[in-house]
């Protein structure tokens, strides 16, 4: 995400998975994809794109499914 503050442009890293901003995607990740999931606590934003791991313009269980598979080492990479 970019955005525009005066004369300086901020930017947003977003991590794939990592919709808590701390580095890495893991179970906490999966906990707040899996509140946003049930409307318990809405995810927004870079954090909101950074759930969505499958890059299908929704964050949902698919996205749980492989952030799973990449904690268990089961893929390399998200
Ligand atoms: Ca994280
Ligand atoms: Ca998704």
């Amino acid at each position: 995400m970019i955005a525009k503050i005066g004369s300086t442009t901020q930017y947003t890293i977003i991590i794939t998975g990592d919709t808590n901003e701390d580095g890495e995607a893991n179970f906490q990740d999966i906990l707040q994809i899996n509140k946003h999931r049930l409307e318990k606590e809405k995810l927004e934003g870079a954090n909101l794109k950074a759930g969505d791991v499958n890059q299908d313009e929704k964050t949902d269980f698919q996205d749980i499914l492989q952030i799973n598979k990449y904690r268990l080492l089961k893929i390399i990479r998200l």
